[in-house]
Parts: C-alpha cells; sequence; structure tokens
C-alpha cells in the first residue's frame, strides 16, 4: 500500500506552534512526526504530542451523538443521530429564544485548539448572528495583553533564537522548559555562549535547575520586585535618562514613587534577602543586553497587571526596547490581527450581546449573571469543569435542571459528563485549518489527513449545521473551510504588510511560511504605537478606567480575604500563618491543560497527582513523602499526594494544573481550591492567588469519601 504524507500544525495551547506530518496508509494514520520543514519545530515534537496517534485512536474518543438520560451527572446516555441531536438543539433554543432572548444562550470556548477556523471563526460567526451572550476570554493571560498593550501599543516579541544576542536572560514567571520547549535549544546555546540566566519563580523548575541563578519570591509579589530593582538601577545611576527622555511618558512621576520601594520594604514584601534584591538589580544594570522573557504564569494573580505594568518599565527605564538581545519578549500575537470584520461579520449581526466573563462561570450559572439568566451553556474546545478555577459552584450551575447544556468533545470530559446532549469531535488529523503562533511568527496550515472517526464533525462543520437549522442563510455561515480561511487572508492582507503575498493556495503547497516582517527587532525604530507613541509609563487610558496610571504595588492584608489568615499586614510584610500556604498549580509536563491528561502512557510519565511541600513546612506538619494530604479553603478541598522536596519555597505548595477530576482518587483536582476573583485588569484569573490549609490523612483515609 502507498503511504501517504499530509502536513499540518500541532492545535495545541502552546506558543511553539509545531510543524507535523501524518503518514496514511488506507485511510488510517499511520505514523505522526515533525515536519523538518518547520524552522521553529526543527524536526523534534515534545514528550506530551511525539506519541498523537494514542490521542487520536485511543478506544475512548467520542463517535457518535448522546442524548442524556439518567438524572445529570450520572453518566447514562443514548445514541442518538445528528439529525435529532440537531433538531433538539434548536428546538431548545426557539423556546429560550421566545422566553428570554438570545443572551440567555452562552457559547463556552477556548483552547482545545488554537486554530482560526475551529476556535476563531467557529467561537464567533454563528454567535455573533444569533445575537447570544459574548464569552469574555480571560482565564489565561488577559492581564498581561492588556498591560503590554496599554505601556507598549502592540504584543511583539524578539525571535527565539535572537535570544543569543542577550548577555543576560531574565526568565520571569515562566517556564519554558514545560511550556515552550523549542526555546530551550536557543536558551541552551545562548548560555553555552556565555549569556547569564536568571529564573525567578516561586517553584526551582525545570528550567530554574538549568539556570545560573533561581531567585525564589513569594507569589504574586514580583510587582514590588520589579518597582524594587528600578528604585536600584535609580540609585546606582543605571538608568539611561536621554532614553527615558525621548521614548516614555510619566518617567518624572515614576521615578518619583520609586521612592516607595527601597530594598528594605521590597525584601519585606517579596521575602527576599535585600541582598539579592541588590544583586539582581546589579546585574540587570550592568550585564547589557539583558532581555526580559515574561509568560501568564507569573501574571494569574490578583496583581497580574500591575506586575507586568512594572516589569514592562525596565528595558524602559535601560533603554532597552529596541536593542538586539534587549527589551521584553512575552508574546508574539500581535504579528498580526485577522481582520475582525471577515472574522466576526459583525455589520449583519445584531449588536454584540452581553459579556460573561469565564472566571465567573460557577458564579453566572448561580445567577451572578442574570436578566436573563444563562439558560444553555454550548461547550466546545474546553472543559470548564476540569481547568476553570472554583469547581463547586460550576458543578453545582451544571446540574441545575433548567440549564440546557451540550458539549462537543473528542472525549466524555469532566464537563460532559454534565451534558443533555454530547456531540462527537474531530481531531487535528480529521479537520482543516490554520494556525499562527504566539511564541514565532510562521503560519502554518494543517490539511486533514483522515477521514472523521466515527460521526465525528468540526467545531465548523457544527456551527454550520446549526446555523442552516436556525435559519440562518448567510453565505459567511456557511463556507468551507477553506473559504473562511481565503476570506479572512485576503481581508487582513489588505491593511497587514505582513501577510501580503501570502495565500492560501500558497499555504496549502507550502505547509509553513514566515510573516513578512521587518528583519529588525521589535521598537528598533523607537515607535511605540500607543496614543503617545511612546512607551507609556503614565498611561491616560488606565486613569480613565479608575485604575492606577503608573505602575505600582498594593500589599493587601493577604493574598486571600477569604482566608483565616487575613491580617492587616502593618509595613505591607507578609506574615506567613503557620498552617497556611499560597498554593501554585502551573502548567504540567505532560499534558496541555486537561488536554492529553486522559493518555494512559502520558499519565503514566506525569505520576499520580501530587503536591511538593517545602521539607521546613513538611516537617511542621509531620508530613512525608508519600503521605496523603488534604488541602483545603473555604471553596474546598483536594487530596494528593505529598512529594516534600526544596523545588518550592517555604510557605507555597505547588500542584500541577490539568488533572481531570474523575482520574483522581477523591474525584477532585486542585481547581476545587483555586479563586475566581478577578485580577487588577481585563477581568484576569487569579489561579495563584489561592491560599490553602494542609492536613495530614491517615493512610486508610485515602478510601473515606464524603
Ligand atoms: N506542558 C504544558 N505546556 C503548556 C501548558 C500545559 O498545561 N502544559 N499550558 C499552555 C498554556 S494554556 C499556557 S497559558 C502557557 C503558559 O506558560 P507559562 O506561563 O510558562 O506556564 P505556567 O506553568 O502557567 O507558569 C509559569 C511559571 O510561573 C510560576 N509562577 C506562578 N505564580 C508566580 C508568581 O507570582 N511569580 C513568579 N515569578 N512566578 C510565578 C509558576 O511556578 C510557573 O513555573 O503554557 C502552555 N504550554
Ligand atoms: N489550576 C489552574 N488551572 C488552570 C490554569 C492554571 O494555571 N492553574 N491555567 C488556565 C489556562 S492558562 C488555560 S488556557 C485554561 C485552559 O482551559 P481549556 O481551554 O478548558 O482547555 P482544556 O482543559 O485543555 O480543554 C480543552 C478541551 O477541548 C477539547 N478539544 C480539543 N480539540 C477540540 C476540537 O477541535 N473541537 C472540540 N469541540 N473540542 C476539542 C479537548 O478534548 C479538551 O477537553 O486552563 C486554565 N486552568
Ligand atoms: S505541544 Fe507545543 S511543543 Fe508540543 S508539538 Fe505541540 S506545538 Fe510543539
Ligand atoms: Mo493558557
Amino acid at each position: 500500500m502507498t503511504r501517504q504524507l499530509v502536513y499540518g500544525a500541532c492545535p495545541h495551547d502552546c506558543p511553539d506552534t509545531c510543524g507535523v506530518v501524518t503518514e496514511v496508509e488506507g485511510g488510517r494514520a499511520v505514523a505522526f512526526y515533525a515536519a523538518a520543514s518547520h524552522p521553529i519545530t526543527d524536526n523534534w515534537l515534545c514528550a506530551k504530542v511525539r506519541p498523537y496517534l494514542n490521542h487520536v485512536y485511543h478506544p475512548e474518543r467520542l463517535l457518535y451523538p448522546l442524548r442524556r438520560v439518567g438524572p445529570k451527572g450520572r453518566g447514562q446516555w443514548a445514541r442518538i443521530t445528528w439529525d435529532e441531536a440537531i433538531g433538539e438543539i434548536v428546538d431548545r433554543w426557539r423556546q429560550i429564544i421566545a422566553t428570554y432572548g438570545a443572551e440567555a444562550i452562552l457559547p463556552y470556548s477556548y483552547s482545545g485548539t488554537l486554530g482560526l477556523v475551529q476556535m476563531g471563526v467557529s467561537s464567533a460567526r454563528l454567535w455573533n448572528r444569533l445575537g447570544a451572550s459574548q464569552l469574555k476570554r480571560t482565564i489565561c493571560g488577559a492581564a498581561a495583553e492588556f498591560a503590554v498593550e496599554m505601556t507598549l501599543g502592540i504584543r511583539q516579541s524578539q525571535a527565539y533564537q535572537d535570544v543569543r544576542h542577550s548577555q543576560l536572560i531574565i526568565i520571569w514567571g515562566h517556564n519554558p522548559a514545560t511550556t515552550a520547549p523549542h526555546f530551550m535549544p536557543h536558551l541552551k546555546a545562548a548560555q553555552r555562549n556565555g549569556s547569564k540566566l536568571i529564573v525567578i519563580d516561586p517553584r526551582r523548575t525545570k528550567t530554574a535547575r538549568g539556570a545560573d541563578w533561581h531567585i525564589a519570591p513569594r507569589p504574586g509579589s514580583d510587582g514590588a520586585l520589579a518597582l524594587g530593582v528600578a528604585h536600584l538601577l535609580v540609585a546606582e545611576g543605571w538608568q539611561d535618562e536621554n532614553w527615558l527622555e525621548q521614548y516614555t511618558i510619566g518617567w518624572p512621576e515614576l521615578r518619583a514613587r520609586l521612592a516607595d520601594y527601597p530594598p528594605e520594604r521590597v525584601a519585606a514584601l517579596t521575602d527576599l534577602p535585600e541582598g539579592d534584591i541588590r544583586e539582581l538589580a546589579r546585574l540587570y544594570g550592568t550585564l547589557r543586553p539583558g532581555l526580559i522573557k515574561i509568560a501568564d504564569g507569573l501574571q494569574r494573580n490578583r496583581r497580574g497587571g500591575q506586575t507586568v505594568r512594572a516589569i514592562c518599565a525596565l528595558p524602559a527605564i535601560t533603554g532597552q526596547y529596541g536593542v538586539a538581545g534587549g527589551g521584553l519578549a512575552y508574546s508574539t500575537s500581535g504579528s498580526i490581527r485577522w481582520d475582525s470584520e471577515a472574522m466576526n461579520h459583525w455589520a449583519e449581526c445584531p449588536p454584540p450581546g452581553r459579556s460573561v466573563n469565564m472566571n465567573r462561570l460557577g458564579a453566572a450559572l448561580l445567577g451572578e449573571v442574570n436578566d436573563p439568566p444563562i439558560q444553555s451553556l454550548f461547550v466546545f474546545g474546553a472543559n470548564p469543569a476540569a481547568s476553570n478555577p472554583h469547581t463547586g459552584p460550576i458543578l453545582q450551575g451544571l446540574q441545575r435542571d433548567d440549564l440546557f447544556t451540550v458539549v462537543h468533545e473528542l472525549f466524555m470530559t469532566d464537563t460532559a459528563d454534565y451534558a443533555d446532549i454530547v456531540l462527537p469531535a474531530t481531531s487535528q488529523l480529521e479537520q482543516t485549518d490554520l494556525h499562527k503562533a504566539y511564541g514565532h511568527t510562521y503560519l502554518t496550515y494543517n490539511a486533514p489527513a483522515i477521514a472523521p472517526l466515527g460521526e465525528g464533525k468540526s467545531n465548523w462543520e457544527l456551527m454550520r449545521l446549526l446555523a442552516a437549522a436556525l435559519g440562518f442563510t448567510e453565505p459567511w455561515l456557511q463556507q468551507n473551510e477553506d473559504e473562511a480561511i481565503a476570506e479572512i487572508l485576503a481581508a487582513t492582507a489588505a491593511h497587514t504588510p505582513a501577510l501580503q503575498g501570502i495565500t492560501l493556495e500558497r499555504l496549502k503547497a507550502e505547509n509553513t511560511i514566515p510573516l513578512n516582517l521587518p528583519a529588525s527587532i521589535p521598537f528598533a525604530d523607537g515607535h511605540f504605537p500607543t496614543p503617545s507613541g511612546k512607551v507609556e509609563l503614565f498611561c491616560e487610558r488606565l486613569a480613565d478606567l479608575g485604575l492606577d496610571p503608573l505602575p505600582g504595588f498594593i500589599p493587601d492584608a493577604d493574598d486571600d480575604p477569604l482566608s483565616p489568615n487575613a491580617q492587616p499586614p502593618g509595613n505591607g510584610s507578609f506574615i506567613p500563618h503557620p498552617s497556611s500556604f499560597i498554593l501554585v498549580s502551573a502548567a504540567a509536563h505532560h499534558f496541555v491543560s486537561s488536554s492529553l491528561a486522559n493518555q494512559p502512557g502520558l499519565l503514566r510519565h506525569e505520576g499520580e497527582p501530587f503536591v511538593e511541600i517545602h521539607p521546613q513546612d513538611a516537617a511542621a506538619h509531620g508530613i512525608r513523602s508519600g503521605d496523603n494530604v488534604r488541602l483545603e479553603n473555604e471553596r474546598g478541598y483536594c487530596e494528593l499526594k505529598a512529594v516534600v522536596t526544596e523545588n518550592v519555597r517555604p510557605g507555597v505548595v505547588a500542584s500541577p494544573k490539568g488533572r481531570w477530576q474523575k482520574l483522581t482518587h477523591g474525584g477532585r483536582n486542585v481547581n476545587w481550591l483555586t479563586s475566581d476573583e478577578l485580577a487588577d485588569m481585563a477581568g484576569q484569573s487569579t489561579f495563584h492567588s489561592t491560599q490553602v490549609r494542609l492536613q495530614l490523612r491517615a493512610a486508610d483515609d485515602w478510601e473515606l469519601r464524603e
């Protein structure tokens, strides 16, 4: 039999967006590997996606539409036809719209795939036309995106390989060894060439273990650390007054404020030795160029926006924006912006429905959002019952008898368990899409390699069926994937030089194409696309929103007002309660959020759900490695295996995100504990502003279930 090679893109929420190849024989995918032609992928895939065919051909793939026949959440289903499923959905929606209006329908999607069509277009067009509620997409990096745009005007980042120009590299609240694997060879090469690498993270991550220096501040205190560094830069005269004068606004105001952040105070706020803060400032002030690389874990706390604003100020203070090997690297996602009208077709839709913040899903379902109340939830490409903060109210909401829930999925996830209708989705090997990346600037086309398994349908095919059944006749609701891609490419190219000459035909032929970006590094021309054209250290637009126009740090009583530990800190220092810990639940090495976390091979690598505890804290609680511990707070509890290790700082416990509730011992993952409060900017999630208490469980308690 002949083998056919089909080129595609890894669809997962990962900045690397790799090029992949599927070998197909007799309609079946028989091999899957990295595309040698993709410059970032460089011929290797990460450990989690290498065994992708096990995911695609997982025996538990959903293959047919299902209707719930028992009580919600009990797992009793009957197979139905697609016609029956679509008919039932549309009937229910018509009733809901007649009584409550279309805003009573909430489409909920996020990061199952990052494709232009299967996520972008599929989350927009039908729902806009229907007048459904809009989803405020703030679970991941909203505060950083907003803070960077307010300060610098655009999200742009140097290429991974440009790190070779850096004398100093500060990886700040980011763990690329796990979350951006293809950055690592460049980072290692820079280190071999003599660059100094500092990692700032409350955990000694895989990335931190390879650093020259690991600094472990108290979570959520990085804004104070950045302002403390800025204070010392000025005290030592390491600032670049000429650059500040020419390219920033608000330096005199910020400079005045820096007086509030002397190293003694910053040491108390961050729980770091004063000498370390001085040494960090000295290295950043003197080793140039120095690159600061941030990602999103850093800002998933109450001060996320201000944290990023304070960090953004450092390259300005040292005049390092626009310098090869200097500046700030966050995300390349601003390098092109898809044409909004081609994506959304707003001109032909009713005015946008009200916006529901995804971080408040549980509260929203339980009545925080009313007028109209949410009567139908349509989930695709997301698993909120496992991945969203504060699981309790989400599951309570999903059990509402009057809520009509549809889940479109590849697997019977924790969320799908609570659906009224479950619809089978295709995997990336079974669908067409186009991918841009947030870690680099290549576009990659994904051609379908195999036919859908069972009766699976792609997101966009489902949207087209629903649109037709709802009686919408607009042609942009019936385009096939390629037509949608071509329309958006053409509309975007009309105002985006980076896209000129990039057509669907070329993408199909070449698979991966670089955007036409100037060879220079971001901001090399000294222009920042803010209203003032400068770096906005002082930002009028923030003031207009009632926010602090300058970077700052507000110490609050505690990182969690619900905690028994909440007490006014006086000088702003943190007084740890002897049994209260900050829970950090960062990315798991072998999963992507909860995606892939049902793969037996990957579950074996990741091991049992665990929590890392510093030896000092473990000793104080009589906890040893292997013990069963219960983490609890006002929101709930979760049971995990203790791993006693110096890989977390004292006062912090760490347990990776991504576990499926039903694949844990007690049926609960860490999101039973996490905060669903919103951060200081952009409605950002605050997963890491979570306080927990620890309790040792007797070995035989493991089986005790409430
Ligand atoms: N293997 C794998 N890769 C992934 C993902 C995954 O789940 N698994 N998720 C993907 C997604 S959705 C995203 S958004 C990206 C995220 O990419 P990253 O931001 O790199 O990932 P995180 O692990 O969320 O956070 C990075 C680090 O921030 C640290 N951190 C948490 N709070 C603080 C703090 O207050 N200060 C400091 N200095 N550090 C802090 C955590 O300990 C963690 O090591 O990764 C993507 N890639
Ligand atoms: N505790 C804690 N929790 C976190 C975080 C944290 O730092 N700590 N980080 C948060 C972050 S950064 C993010 S981005 C969110 C991610 O949260 P989500 O966006 O909910 O991502 P996943 O949990 O991976 O769920 C994606 C689902 O989409 C399905 N899927 C994949 N492809 C397709 C497709 O083509 N069609 C359809 N219909 N379905 C598909 C997958 O099977 C999977 O079940 O998690 C957040 N959760
Ligand atoms: S998850 Fe990231 S590193 Fe792994 S294959 Fe996909 S894009 Fe590449
Ligand atoms: Mo994310």
